[in-house]
């Protein structure tokens, strides 16, 4: 059965989530969940794709559809992010092989997704993931500073291209976080374990560290999450892959494609 959180942590998770944009949760999968997620992550990742192209696994019967509906991922969500219900965007894949040398560019999440308001990630670890394999890397604080920056394309594996809605006056060009490090509050978290999660904001700007290992995969498995507040606004060609024109513009981010998958009684 899947744990509990216990409501004194929960208070404190929910303030640090707050503050930070993200917050580390212990040990969220049982045995039985891990293995079925690994076993699953290794069988799609056979189809030989970049890192970032494996998404929407969960729309297709399986692994992924079973522990998005049916464990208690999205009793969590509501709970770190004080929300009533919750909402499924879409899951993603990310292994970054041993040897994959490339850091994932500084981003946010929002842009890319036709979503306004409050959205969560859960990133669960499915192996031991440090610095040295491709620990996700987090500027604190940053989902509150109002900025929105303006989506990328990227190679393979995830290193910055060219900017995308160029003319989009409602984004800016992203500061270059990497060549400035000292100016902003940059952490990671050590050393987390397989089933451990973070839960971060869609504004909580973030990249994620090469894998320089030779022997180490890091397996995460990501699914997105909205929340009360959570709007459906589709924009263009960069959000066109979520489009559902079941939904309105402007309606809460719920239904058709997105069920909802927790609400409190
Ligand atoms: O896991 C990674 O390598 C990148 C994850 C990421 O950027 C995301 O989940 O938005």
């Amino acid at each position: 059965m899947d744990q509990m959180t216990k409501p004194i942590e929960l208070k404190d998770l929910q303030e640090s989530y707050a503050r930070d944009g993200v917050v580390l949760l212990k040990s969220i999968l049982s045995d039985d969940w891990l293995s079925k997620l690994q076993d699953a992550v290794d069988t799609e990742v056979t189809k030989g794709d970049r890192y970032f192209a494996y998404k929407n696994m969960r729309e297709n019967p399986g692994t992924f559809q079973d522990y998005c509906l049916t464990s208690d991922i999205g009793q969590r969500v509501a709970e770190v992010s004080g929300s009533p219900w919750t909402s499924l965007i879409y899951d993603q894949i990310f292994v970054k092989e041993p040897g994959t040398r490339t850091q994932t560019g500084w981003h946010t999440d929002q842009p890319y997704w036709p979503v306004a308001g409050p959205i969560m990630t859960m990133w669960i670890a499915l192996d031991p993931v440090d610095p040295d394999n491709g620990a996700l890397e987090f500027v604190r604080g940053s989902h509150a500073w109002g900025a929105k920056y303006r989506p990328f394309k990227t190679d393979q594996q995830g290193g910055f291209l060219h900017y995308l809605e160029e003319d989009n006056p409602d984004y800016i060009d992203m500061p270059d976080f990497e060549a400035d490090r000292a100016q902003y509050d940059i952490f990671h978290f050590e050393n987390m374990k397989p089933g451990d999660a973070l839960a971060f904001d869609g504004m909580t700007v973030h990249s994620a560290m090469g894998n320089r290992t030779s022997t180490r995969r890091r397996r995460g498995y990501a699914i997105r999450f909205a929340v009360e507040g959570a709007t459906y606004e589709p924009r263009d060609s960069v959000t066109e892959w979520l489009h559902d024109d079941s939904l309105k513009p402007g309606a809460p981010f719920a239904g058709g494609r997105f069920p909802i998958i927790y609400e409190t009684a």
